[in-house]
């Protein structure tokens, strides 16, 4: 069975949905530090509250649940564990610890998300390889390349099977973004739909690397139960979509809400997302293990925005 830790999060909520599809529902087991409220727990069942620092209960939940692999999200996000870094080092780096000890006690496969944040201001950010100099000036990006050095240590010493894909930011409606410096891109679709005008925390021309949840979600599945270990010719593997920048974002949002305005006020968050890649080279997860996207940036927006437009209360009504 697979036991998803932070399930709460922006990713962890649709994978449980996309795990359960797949092996029936109650086949996921959830952890997380904040819990389900009544009306959503059977949604995250069986759920055990567990902060991964505890080794004793994540100890006991894998042996009480059969768990064979785990798919571990718990983790601070970047702009959050800038202004937490004490409470993000010790869930970034003795929480990973804590489930790499546990997945070579247990033979366990292990998935750890990475991050472009993995990279750093001297890092080739035009079209960031697979491998390549790895600095980043973050809490979290120092987080992500333990967590990825760590588990090509377990997988070499311990033959524990370890696998990490470096996310782009993830837009989504399912979940309200947290803490995440990408999140800017899943605000600019409230606002819009909310008739509100949006003050974005980046420069408008600074571009990231970006990809729509359900691409994600496909192509970690694919990553983690599809994929044979033979296959694998590395442990951690860029993927990406495509790139857009906010003001790229703002203008293609206007085709469908030709009301929408934003203006740009860049805050500490700025400093951190022109530390990272503007475009992910990706070949190595298209080569080796088949990865590729199927929503570009046009599908992303109107998906987005009509899905949206169903939870948002008198949403603005949308053009095209
Ligand atoms: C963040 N969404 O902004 C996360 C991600 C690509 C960045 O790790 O921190």
């Amino acid at each position: 069975r697979v036991l998803i830790t932070g399930c709460m999060g922006q990713i962890g909520v649709e994978l449980i949905e996309a795990l359960a599809a797949r092996y029936g529902k109650g086949s996921v087991v959830c952890s997380d530090v904040s819990t389900p409220t009544k009306d959503n727990l059977d949604q995250f069942a069986p759920f055990y509250f567990c902060d991964v620092n505890d080794r004793e209960r994540l100890q006991m939940i894998v042996d009480r649940e059969n768990v064979t692999c785990i798919v571990h999200n718990a983790a601070f996000l970047s702009a959050s564990a800038e202004q937490n870094v004490a409470a993000a080092v010790r869930l970034n780096t003795i929480g990973l610890f804590n489930v790499l000890e546990i997945a070579k006690r247990n033979h366990l496969r292990v998935f750890v998300p990475s991050s472009i944040a993995a990279f750093g201001p001297t890092t080739p950010l035009e079209s960031t390889p697979n491998t390549t100099i790895q600095r980043p000036t973050t809490v979290y990006g120092i987080g992500k390349v333990y967590a990825e050095l760590m588990g090509e240590y377990y997988a070499l010493k311990h033959g524990v099977d370890y696998r990490s894909l470096r996310y782009p930011g993830i837009l989504s409606y399912k979940t309200k973004p947290g803490g995440g410096t990408t999140d800017y891109a899943v605000h600019m679709f409230y606002y819009a739909l909310q008739g509100e005008h949006y003050e974005c925390y980046l420069q408008p021309d600074q571009k990231l690397p970006m990809m729509y949840m359900p691409d994600c979600i496909r192509g970690t599945m694919q990553f983690i139960l599809d994929t044979k270990q033979e296959q694998l010719k590395e442990r951690t593997y860029n993927i990406a979509a495509y790139s857009f920048s906010p003001i790229q974002l703002e203008q293609m949002i206007k085709k469908f809400i030709p009301s929408f305005s934003v203006s740009y006020r860049p805050d500490f968050r700025q400093g951190i997302a022109e530390s990272w890649p503007r475009i992910l080279e990706d070949d190595s997860a298209r080569g080796d293990w088949g990865w590729g996207e199927e929503f570009n940036l046009e599908k992303t927006c109107r998906d987005m925005l009509v899905n949206l437009s169903k939870i948002i209360p008198n949403s603005v009504k949308l053009q095209n």
